[in-house]
């Protein structure tokens, strides 16, 4: 466990007890080149304004059935039943999430380290990165509850101490993301604007908030006027697609009332120029399955 002692300036002052200003985010959404990785000066140049990058077919058919495989092992694993990494749906019980997957999966660890994932969050974040957290989402059939709108760096910096947005999240659907099975959606744009929150973190809040995230959330008001500025796009795509997207986009997913379960992996690659400092609206840091501690480079 080590924590970045260096105490860094809180450039998104958010949890305040009255409403703040939208903050126009002064970081880029790339820090890197062309020169340095897979993605195109285009590819780059679109990331960066829009906040998001999807790439169909990510995967193929084979590595789909062999994480697929990882996302039913684990979630049937009796193990795991009373093990904090295993999030289950409030009213059903059934596994919502598991986190810290690469500690409980090697294929997906591997995954994580390969030089086609690597490559890429390295060249969007231009530096070394670690994982800041993994996490498999289930999102089940008929009662699969989905997310409210939220900025995931909003949490990640109030909650976890991340200082900047400098950092990238991958998530590749490992079953078919149609409009209708709670497929993520994101404002295209969003990500340069960041929503200060109203009210305090309770206590403990990850015990509550992986279910239904309540603090930090955005005001309605705020989503209106950031849905009418920047709009509402769906992630859709078939198995295997992937969305490489900025930590502080605006995001969210309805539930899954349709027979089709939406799975998915979710890796976060924090730059390791931006390690976790101490909570900036917290009273403690979260468990280390939530938010790693550990910053070395992924190898
Ligand atoms: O609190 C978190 O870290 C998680 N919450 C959401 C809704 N998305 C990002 C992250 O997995
Ligand atoms: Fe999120």
């Amino acid at each position: 466990m080590t924590t970045n002692t260096t105490t860094a300036e809180d450039l998104f002052p958010t949890r305040l007890a009255t409403p703040g200003d939208f903050i126009e985010r002064a970081q880029p959404a790339v820090w890197g080149s062309a020169d340095d990785g897979p993605f195109t000066a285009s590819d780059l140049e679109a990331h960066e304004q829009r906040g998001f990058t999807i790439i169909d077919d990510f995967i193929g058919a084979d590595d789909v059935a062999l994480y697929s495989g990882e996302l039913d092992r684990l979630a049937a694993d009796a193990s795991l039943k009373d093990d904090p990494r295993m999030i289950t749906e409030r009213t059903t019980g059934t596994v919502r999430s598991v986190f810290e997957v690469e500690k409980l999966s090697e294929a997906l660890d591997a995954l994580a380290r390969n030089p086609y994932v690597l490559d890429r969050a390295r060249q969007i974040v231009g530096s070394e990165v670690y994982l800041h957290q993994t996490r498999i989402n289930y999102m089940p059939s008929f009662t699969g509850t989905g997310f409210y709108w939220h900025s995931d760096f909003e949490t990640w910096h109030a909650e976890d101490g991340m200082p900047i947005p400098r950092s990238v999240s991958l998530s590749i659907a490992l079953t078919d993301n149609y409009p209708f099975n709670g497929g993520l959606m994101v404002m295209p744009g969003s990500h340069r604007t960041f929503v200060p929150a109203v009210g305090e973190t309770p206590e403990n809040n990850h015990e509550q908030s992986l279910q239904a995230q309540e603090a930090g959330v955005p005001s309605h008001a705020a989503i209106t006027t950031l849905a009418d500025r920047y709009g509402i796009d769906q992630f859709t795509g078939a198995a295997g697609s992937a969305l490489w997207f900025d930590s502080n986009i605006m995001h969210g997913s309805g539930n899954n009332i349709t027979p089709y379960a939406r799975s998915n992996v979710f890796m976060v690659f924090n730059s390791v120029e931006n390690t976790l400092v101490e909570p900036f609206a917290a009273k403690a840091q979260r468990p280390e399955h939530i938010a790693n501690r550990e910053f070395t480079p992924l190898r």
